[in-house]
């Protein structure tokens, strides 16, 4: 793996919306955005990425895209984006924005002129079919609910493609002059300065042609679209071509959203000449997923964590640079997720944070992550504004699940969990707007805000900066940074622990996951505590006494 400006470097993702709001309307802005660069720069990060902060009707919060050269008003202006990327600049920090070309909004241009001329030029950026005979093209369901397929517009016998929202119309990439515009606005962002991209949802972007039915898994006699999915080949040369004629003249950093990818492709997409600089791993991600909905999800204990983490750490080996996450704007709360419930204690957040961080690639935070926010009960579905949590919502009921169990489901896998208002003070709206926030507050803003965090010392908030630090530490970056992964213990249940072996340096990340002390072995030889996330590290002849939930970076 050839070595890149960016491995060393720490990166966070913002929800603008939730951020900060600077004009009381309840919705985070790009002012507020760049009022706080010099809080994210103390903490240490170098790379943020912004989800999307184009013109849209936020039918799906942003990723419905009505103009992709314009700034939404509610979010700001040009202007605003313009100064964030020059005082961004000043402090050697880079700005991604969220490429979301799989599809657009129906209220884009393109669909508009598609509608009046099915026919016509623009037509040919979407897919439209005939409804013959009462029936749709294909039986696939979209990922929000229903049929991929809406009747268009104006056009009562005709149909166009959706994978997400009917608001969200697929754009056809078979189409060179769809891709040739799609290329022609990257390069334009690219020029402008923005140093690279994240991107969205990219491996639909390729169908499995011409459409047809596969097997229904539900009795809405839909199916599921990773099947399609599976089948569709190809996907490579529109990546490639993307990468060719906009990522790579510009040197761009890009980190894609991909699910579903073949292990055979790993180094096509983040190998040394790769479409990607490096993608997300979403192994515990998708963790005990079910089709049938969050219903049927089974959830991921701590050895089912370890488990995925480490999988995709052997995989990945010296392919390329994988990016970790515990969370984002898709998905509940890390510490809600991976701790078991009712044992998130402060320490037990900092040991998640101790072991995500440290594996092989690039860390990320999601906003609110370093203050340790977490999911939101919910008490009616009337409150809830994600529009995946309302559909999988009426599945369960539909799958004769009762109102409150399907409300609880929605609680623990509900996207609004990561998109509640970041909680900067325990005032009121915990300091993110004068006004009405947009979507409700976390009631526990009292005990988890940014202000007291900064002011103790043995806060989460402290805890993260220290990590960051010792990643950027010139005694530990290279072994942290590029040094190999190799397991340990990983068959004693409730143990987290593997080895960071660099050049002249090995470190061992061991973790207690559990509330139980215990004592663990270390291998032979001189031991340092370079790190831990209680004041006491109780070394024994043979090994480490650990408190619960303890975590410690030795060095071996
Ligand atoms: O998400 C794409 C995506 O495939 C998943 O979030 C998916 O919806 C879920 O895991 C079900 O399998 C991206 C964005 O991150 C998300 O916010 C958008 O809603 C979506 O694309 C559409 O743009
Ligand atoms: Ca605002």
């Amino acid at each position: 793996m050839q070595k890149k400006w960016w491995h060393g470097k720490t990166a966070y993702q913002i929800y603008p919306k939730s951020f900060l709001d600077t004009n009381g309307d309840g919705i985070g802005d790009l002012r507020g955005i760049i009022s706080k660069l010099d809080y994210l720069k103390d903490l240490g990060v170098d790379i943020v990425w912004l989800s999307p902060i184009y013109v849209s009707p936020l039918a799906d919060q942003g990723y419905d895209i009505a103009d992709y050269y314009n700034i939404d008003p509610r979010f700001g202006t040009m202007e605003d984006m313009d100064e964030l990327l020059s005082e961004a600049k000043k402090r050697d920090m880079y700005i991604l924005m969220d490429l979301v070309v799989n599809h657009c909004s129906d209220e884009h241009e393109w669909f508009k002129k598609a509608c009046e001329d099915p026919d016509g030029p623009y037509g040919k950026f979407f897919y439209i079919k005939d409804i013959v005979d009462g029936k749709y093209p294909c039986n696939w369901r979209s990922y929000f609910g229903g049929p991929v397929w809406e009747p268009l517009p104006g056009h009562p016998d005709k149909c166009y493609l959706h994978v997400f929202h009917k608001k969200q119309p697929d754009l056809n990439w078979e189409n060179p002059a769809l891709r040739e515009e799609v290329y022609k606005m990257i390069n334009w962002w690219l020029d402008k300065g923005l140093a690279g991209f994240r991107i969205d949802a990219i491996i639909n972007i390729k169908k499995a042609l011409p459409f047809r039915d596969y097997p229904a898994d539900r009795d809405d006699g839909l199916s599921d679209i990773g099947k399609m999915l599976h089948e569709a080949k190809g996907v490579g040369e529109f990546l490639g071509e993307m990468r060719d004629r906009c990522f790579k003249p510009h040197d761009a950093f890009t980190v894609g959203e991909v699910f579903n990818e073949k292990a055979e492709e790993l180094p096509d997409f983040i190998g040394d000449n790769g479409y990607f600089s490096t993608m997300f791993d979403f192994a515990e991600t998708v963790f005990g997923g079910s089709q049938a909905g969050w219903h049927e999800a089974s959830g991921c204990s701590p050895d089912d964590y370890r488990n995925c983490v480490f999988g995709t750490q052997k995989k990945i080996g010296d392919i390329g640079y994988i990016s970790n996450i515990i969370e984002n704007h898709d998905e509940p709360r890390g510490v809600s997720r991976y701790i078991p419930e009712g044992e998130a204690t402060v320490t037990a957040k900092k040991l998640l944070a101790t072991v995500y961080f440290n594996v092989k690639g690039l860390p990320w935070i999601y906003q609110g992550q370093e203050i340790g926010m977490e999911n939101i009960p919910v008490s009616s579905i009337d409150e809830v504004d994600d529009i995946s949590s309302i559909d999988n919502y009426k599945v369960a009921l539909e799958a004769g699940v009762a109102p409150e169990t399907a409300l609880h489901f929605v609680e623990m896998y509900g996207r609004d969990n990561a998109r509640t208002p970041f909680q900067w003070t325990s005032g009121e709206n915990a300091g993110f707007t004068t006004g009405t926030p947009w979507l409700r507050v976390n009631p526990n803003k009292s005990e988890i805000n940014l202000a007291d965090e900064q002011a103790d010392p043995d806060s989460l908030f402290n805890y993260y900066k220290k990590l960051i630090a010792l990643r950027k530490s010139p005694e530990y970056a290279e072994t942290l940074v590029y040094g190999g992964f190799e397991p340990y213990l990983a068959d004693v249940p409730r143990v987290m622990a593997y080895f960071r072996e660099g050049a002249d340096k090995r470190l061992l990340i061991l973790a207690n996951y559990q509330k139980e002390a215990r004592e663990l072995p270390l291998p032979e030889g001189e031991r340092k505590a370079v790190l831990s996330n209680l004041p006491e590290v109780g070394f024994t002849e043979s090994g480490v006494f650990l408190e619960g939930y303890q975590a410690v970076i030795l060095e071996i």
